[in-house]
């Protein structure tokens, strides 16, 4: 592997000459753990790798903290033997969306990517207001705009073209492919996409079968997929990391998470109390630890069945406690690089004492003697 297999140009190559000569390596993230990242280096070699105090403190938003598919100059002798992230690279494309709400805050889904495809399908997930945002945020990322309409083995071949045609009406620039990655149709139309050096990342809600396109593509099960959720009738949340793949024949695919419609960067609050009727009613449930699944009694089911709740309210509140999981870690990595470098502060302030008190102490003999 090289690093133009990972999507290396002669533009990050200009801006990293001055790393390059404080002896940094370059690498691309591949991974976001939260904690830590995963990144890729020129020989295929994978590490993990945290980021240093300077980076965390350059950012002065979540969006500039270094992101999946972002270039960095890493220092492969730390101290305490830690690979830091010394620099990111400016981003060549960058797809990222708006909080909504008041927050200004932009959150990254994918860094350095040349192709964007929204997967979606022609039954339930297919909304066109929906699609109308993707096309606005693909146009801001300066990436090339693709549509899956996956699933097709589940619909006829009318709604499936329909479904295509109305999307195409929305935004003729953007190339739209009928698919269905459990039959493995019409997957290779990715191939023309898919060179050397080229990132395609897949964006969409959850369940319409993203990870399921980059199983096909990668030609084994390297990602975990669950059978559909009987409740839901989705599949169940898969991906909770953004993940970067170099495939063989050449191109980087980058699988997502789900995109929700609820964002993850508001407070826990604020994200309960959107579905407090629920909540209330959960109270009633025979269990106290009620999964609202399968589980007998179950208040919140009844309500559903009794048609007194709304199908994707219920979606959207079974969908809280991954959110709010997602948050604490969110803020659980700023708090983690906060102790860092506070540390590091410490360490520092230390040293500098620890060398004045030396410093006195020669001049201690000299400062009597002239006395
Ligand atoms: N019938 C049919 N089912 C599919 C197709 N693609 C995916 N599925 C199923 O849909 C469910 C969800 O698929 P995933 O690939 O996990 O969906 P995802 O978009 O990665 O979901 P998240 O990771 O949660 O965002 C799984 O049960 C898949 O087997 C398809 O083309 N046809
Ligand atoms: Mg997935
Ligand atoms: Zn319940």
């Amino acid at each position: 592997m090289t690093l133009d297999d990972l999507g290396w140009n002669a533009e990050f190559e200009r801006e990293f000459a001055p790393y390059h000569a404080e002896g940094l390596k370059p690498a691309r993230l591949i991974r976001d753990n939260k904690i830590t990242y995963g990144a890729l280096l020129a020989d295929g070699e994978e590490l993990e790798v945290t980021m240093s105090g300077k980076v965390y403190h350059d950012a002065e938003t979540d969006a500039e903290l270094p992101a999946v598919g972002d270039w960095v100059a890493l220092d492969l002798g730390g101290e305490a033997g830690e690979t830091m992230i010394r620099a990111r690279l400016a981003r060549q494309t960058c797809l990222s969306r708006k909080m909504s709400g008041r927050s200004t805050e932009e959150q990254v889904i994918a860094a350095n990517v040349d192709v964007v495809a929204v997967v979606t399908d022609a039954g339930p997930d297919f909304s066109l207001r929906r699609m109308e945002r993707y096309f606005a945020i693909i146009a801001k990322s300066r990436a090339k705009a693709v549509v899956l309409v996956n699933k097709a083995d589940l619909f006829s071949e009318e709604k499936n073209s329909g479904a295509a045609d109305a999307i195409r009406a929305l935004n003729p620039e953007a190339d739209i492919h009928i698919t269905s990655a459990a039959k493995g149709t019409s997957l290779k139309v990715l191939k023309k996409y898919l060179r050397r050096g080229v990132s395609l990342t897949l964006v969409g809600s959850s369940g319409v079968g993203k990870s399921s396109i980059v199983n096909r593509i990668l030609g084994d099960e390297y990602q975990w997929t669950d059978e559909v959720n009987e409740t839901t009738g989705k599949g169940r949340h898969s991906t909770t990391a953004r993940e970067l793949f170099v495939l063989r024949g050449g191109g980087i695919l980058i699988d997502n998470p789900g995109i929700r419609e609820v964002h993850m960067w508001t407070d826990e609050a604020t994200l309960r109390e959107r579905f407090y009727d629920i909540s209330e009613l959960a109270e009633q449930c025979k269990f106290h630890d009620c999964k609202h699944g399968t589980d007998a009694g179950c208040a919140v089911r009844a309500a559903l069945a009794a048609g007194k709740m709304n199908a994707s309210r219920f979606e959207g509140f079974q969908k809280l406690e991954v959110e709010i999981e997602a948050l604490r870690l969110s803020r659980k990595k700023r708090a983690m690089t906060g102790e860092r470098v506070a540390r590091r502060e410490q360490q520092k302030k230390a040293r500098r004492f620890t060398e004045r008190a030396g410093r006195d102490n020669d001049h201690e003999p000299r400062w009597r003697g002239e006395r």
